[in-house]
């Protein structure tokens, strides 16, 4: 079990006792539990394995939560969990992803009504059920119905960052079988979605059929959805993420990836085409339809070739004017991880980071990054102990000495600085002017009417100090929609500001996602991409932000921090 999941099973029972009105300081020490075994660097299950360490040696567990983190290991659960999941329908923890209702509202619902479904909460909304309850209005009842579309829509769907790490794990395991000689993902996961809802696994080699019965065989196996002669399927973790694994043959593989990368939009677009020409695509290769010969099929440049046009890069393939573009030798050059040359947006210990300023440094060095912006929370957020003035204006001179010594890599002095309810920033701006780069980021009040939280963003981009606006649009993946704003004039403004748009590689944001940077291009916007790293692993994120910008139709002139050091400082300094 690793620490993610253990991690996901305390802050359910946190959520579930918060349902169950329990005592605010116990349900604060399980989610403090949770944070911390997240971010812990070793593997919980480990320490528990080893008679010479104690569990309660890390900050935040203590010898009560370090029971619980025993039962969790052994069995998925604990006693507590147990307990409030027969006081309230199983489902009780898919009414927590319903966003508008919280915990409390939850409580209220299952006390007044029988209900134990997400139809069954539905149906209250649809007859106007739910404004019969205290502090609950039609207002609430909309939104709820909203939520109940995204719920539906987003679950069974997974993180990209999930099913990559699933998928290389497999893919490690089937380099094993005999015979095998490339696997390859295709399908969501090769287009660099940021969710996936199935993985599909292209294997390849003399013998590549050994790959399946290996793939059935692998301990991460939880339940075998079919076996056939060239293909296999299985839910795999406790997720329950779907594996399609296909065994082919060589002078197949091209035509295969090419058609299980899809998308599907894609696909019918390019088998139009060449019907066109008296062509017939499918898995299996590219044939002439007049004698049924093969054009190609063996790579996937080939079958491109073969139909007029140059390859075309996964993270297009949607159907959305990349086959016209490829036609016209239009295609966009797309940015790379190799170009990214810093990372704009990161934390450290002085808040809610884990790691210092010269540690997540040496990691960036490690990287090969030429530069980074340190950017920590301002006061606004006073549980991550976010800086004030004094401490910003202290922490730009730190930095300004740090660099005259140099860590060999070049550091700005950055801050994630809060968008108040009202648009103003957080700090004065004389204490921001002191720092090399601020983003302007909302965290707070994000149920504000899409006219309003247009006005505050407006008045945030007034503040001539803002560079980067952090995270635009808000969401989490699977549990937060965007909020609501006038995106077009958003960015219209920042874009006579000259301020640029983040590209949040995060990969529970992804934010801005893809369709909103290619908007934003068009409209002239510039972007930085930054992971907003909490801890000095979360650097490897990049690749996520990478994949968003390529899906955005991003080029490296498109993107800040892909220049060197002394022409990014320039620009910092430059405002139209
Ligand atoms: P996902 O799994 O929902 O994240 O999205 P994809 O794009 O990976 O979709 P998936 O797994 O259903 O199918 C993989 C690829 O197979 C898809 O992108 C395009 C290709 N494909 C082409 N024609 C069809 C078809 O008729 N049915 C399915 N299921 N896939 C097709
Ligand atoms: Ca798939
Ligand atoms: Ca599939
Ligand atoms: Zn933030």
């Amino acid at each position: 079990m690793e620490n993610k999941e253990i991690a996901r099973v305390l802050g359910e029972t946190a959520d579930l006792m918060e349902i169950a009105a329990e005592d605010g300081f116990r349900i604060r020490s399980y989610r403090n539990g949770a944070t911390a075994v997240e971010g812990y660097t070793e593997r919980i299950v480990d320490i528990l394995g080893d008679p010479a360490r104690k569990v309660t040696d890390i900050p935040g567990i203590g010898k009560g939560l370090a029971q619980v983190l025993r039962e969790i290991v052994e069995r998925g659960s604990c006693e507590r969990r147990d307990l409030l999941l027969e006081k309230f329908p199983p489902t009780a923890l898919e009414f927590l992803k319903i966003q508008g209702l919280g915990p409390k509202g939850i409580a209220l619902i299952f006390e007044h009504f029988r209900i134990s479904t997400i139809d069954e909460l539905e149906r209250l909304c649809q007859e106007q059920k739910l404004r019969t309850l205290p502090r609950m209005g039609a207002k609430l009842e909309e939104k709820v119905l909203r939520s109940i579309a995204g719920y539906r829509q987003r679950s069974g769907r997974y993180l990209l960052s999930y099913a990559e790490t699933m998928a290389a794990e497999l893919i490690e395991d089937l380099r094993q079988a005999p015979g095998v000689e490339a696997i390859t993902p295709a399908g969501s996961l090769r287009r660099g979605r940021e969710t996936v809802g199935d993985l599909d696994l292209l294997v390849t080699g003399p013998a590549a059929t050994s790959a399946l019965d290996r793939f059935l065989a692998n301990p991460r196996v939880e339940e075998v959805l079919a076996k056939g002669g060239n293909k296999a399927s299985a839910k795999v973790g406790k997720e329950g993420l779907q594996v399609d694994v296909r065994a082919l043959l060589p002078d197949t593989f091209g035509a295969a990836m090419q058609y299980f990368t899809g998308s599907k939009d894609h696909n019918v677009a390019i088998r139009t085409r060449a019907v066109k020409m008296g062509l017939k695509l499918s898995e299996y290769g590219l044939f002439r339809v007049e004698d049924d010969s093969k054009v190609a099929g063996a790579t996937e440049a080939g079958v491109y070739e073969a139909i007029g046009l140059p390859w075309i890069p996964p993270e297009l393939r949607e159907n959305t004017g990349e086959i016209e573009a490829a036609e016209e030798g239009r295609l966009p050059e797309l940015v790379e991880l190799s170009h990214i040359r810093g990372d704009l947006h990161m934390h450290t210990t002085e808040t809610d980071g884990r790691a210092s300023l010269e540690e997540m440094a040496q990691a960036a060095r490690g990287r090969g990054y030429e530069y980074i912006a340190i950017t920590d929370h301002s006061k606004a957020l006073a549980m991550a102990n976010g800086l004030d003035e004094q401490r910003a204006v202290a922490f730009a001179r730190q930095v300004r000495e740090i660099n005259k010594n140099g860590l060999g890599i070049r550091v700005f002095s950055g801050l994630e600085c809060d968008i108040l309810r009202d648009g103003a920033m957080d700090l004065a701006h004389d204490a921001l002017a002191e720092l090399d780069l601020v983003i302007g980021s909302v965290h707070s009040h994000m149920n504000m009417e899409a006219a309003e939280m247009t006005d505050r963003l407006l008045r945030a981009l007034e503040c001539p100090q803002l560079r980067i606006l952090g995270h635009p649009t808000g969401r989490i993946l699977l549990h937060r929609d965007p909020f609501p704003f006038d995106f077009d004039r958003i960015v219209a403004e920042a874009v006579r500001r000259g301020v640029w748009l983040e590209i949040n590689a995060s990969p529970e944001r992804l934010d801005l996602n893809a369709t909103l940077v290619r908007t934003a291009k068009a409209k002239g916007a510039r972007f930085t991409i930054s992971t907003d790293a909490h801890h000095p692993s979360h650097l490897k994120s990049m690749r996520y932000g990478v994949s968003t910008a390529r899906r955005g139709w991003l080029g490296p002139a498109d993107i800040l921090n892909t220049l060197p050091a002394a022409q990014f400082a320039a620009a910092l300094q430059t405002r139209p």
